[in-house]
């Protein structure tokens, strides 16, 4: 492992000063996160990432046997970055019931699933009971639920009658058997921008709230970053800084998850005349800078499904700690155009993670550990 400045190697000189608070384990100010977006140097803020990665966690890499379950794409919010929503029927919607979703689990359930991590829409007409009984019967069904977002969260306590609180709705999701909750619905904090692409969507104030409640009701979640859009460098880091503070006073964040704006068949896209993804380069750096930034999480997760498997085994050098799953049925991502496989099979990731020299992990939803490989 690197110690010193010299085995570092640093070009951007004006970069020592971070060099060395980072090599000390000194948490970095804003100013300092800036530098390291505007510097050239990316490799040495992927090695900065990666020193800090491996004194979270040594050589491991964790990855996870999971389902996703998208039970319906139905939606009224109309985020404009989103290529998945349908409004009752449009063409390509689909709604299940609960017995669809069952049947689902029988077809794509097997022994080594873990987890099911639900991704779907705000549905304007199922009540709060579907939404407990789905919860519960995946539970009854040997499954760990990692679901709803904060934004659904935000949704549930509107057809809540009379209307429960965020704590209300988190606890009865947590007796019916909730363990974990997935980083959605995050986008990107600044409300410039949110005012534009996400509207009718819970506030990030809501959003920051509803993972305090759920952090002091012992439920963990994570925290997600749409990015590549219209937001500026500096609202991605403002984004970070907001996560790293509310980690101080809760510590209930397992992973960290940058969302590459994927720029097929969504409004926003159009509207920016965009086709092209985010380059493999903003990728890396912004995962190895929220590597850096947030010294308060365990993890940074690469995304495969939104930045392929190939970059996602790269980043396990400049700040990767997690790599998600086995997914098998991806669908938001891939309705704005994502090039990458719906799912993995467990043998690819082990396979990706192996050959650069790192020990896979599977966890199970709440990171304890099940097999080291
Ligand atoms: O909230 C929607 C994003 C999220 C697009 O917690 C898009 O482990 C890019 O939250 N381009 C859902 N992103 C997915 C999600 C997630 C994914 C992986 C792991 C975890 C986790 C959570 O997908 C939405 C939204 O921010 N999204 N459309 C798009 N065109």
């Amino acid at each position: 492992m690197i110690t010193t400045l010299s085995e570092l190697q640093v070009y951007d000189k004006s970069l020592l000063p971070i060099a060395d608070k980072v090599l000390a384990a000194e948490r970095l100010s804003f100013k300092e996160g800036m530098q390291l977006f505007n510097t050239k140097d990316i490799p040495t803020v992927a090695r900065l990432a990666d020193i800090v990665r491996e004194r979270k966690v040594g050589k491991k890499a964790y990855f996870v046997h999971s389902l996703r379950l998208s039970q319906t794409n139905i939606c009224y919010v109309g985020c404009t970055f989103c290529g998945f929503q349908r409004k009752f029927g449009e063409e390509g919607v689909w709604d299940y019931e609960l017995s669809d979703v069952w049947e689902y689990i029988k077809t794509h359930g097997h022994p080594e699933l873990t987890e099911v991590h639900i991704s779907s829409g705000h549905h304007p007409k199922k009540d709060w009971q579907y939404y407990l009984d789905l919860t519960a019967g995946l539970t009854e069904r040997g499954l760990q639920v990692k679901a709803w977002t904060a934004a659904e969260i935000h949704h549930f306590t509107k057809i809540t009658k009379p209307r429960m609180s965020y704590k209300e709705v988190l606890s009865e999701l947590k007796d019916a058997g909730l363990v974990a909750m997935p980083g959605g619905g995050a986008e990107i904090f600044a409300e410039r921008v949110r005012k534009k692409i996400a509207k009718n969507k819970v506030n990030s104030e809501g959003w920051l709230e509803v993972h305090r409640v759920a952090h002091n009701l012992g439920i963990r979640t994570n925290a997600t970053m749409l990015y590549g859009h219209i937001e500026t460098l500096e609202e991605r880091l403002d984004h970070m800084m907001q996560l790293r503070n509310l980690q101080d006073e809760t510590a209930g964040f397992f992973s960290f998850i940058p969302l590459a704006f994927q720029p097929d068949n969504n409004d926003l896209a159009k509207e920016l005349k965009k086709t092209e993804f985010t380059t493999g380069l903003d990728d890396l750096r912004n995962l190895a800078i929220a590597r850096i930034i947030l010294d308060n999480f365990d993890h940074i997760k690469g995304y495969w499904i939104m930045i392929t498997p190939e970059l996602t085994q790269i980043s396990l050098s400049a700040g990767v700690s997690d790599i998600d799953g086995t997914i098998k049925d991806e669908r938001i991502a891939h309705a704005s155009g994502a090039i990458t496989e719906l799912g993995m099979t467990e043998a690819s990731l082990i396979k990706l993670i192996k050959n650069v020299g790192r020990v896979p992990v599977k966890r199970d939803a709440l990171y304890n550990e099940l097999q080291v490989y």
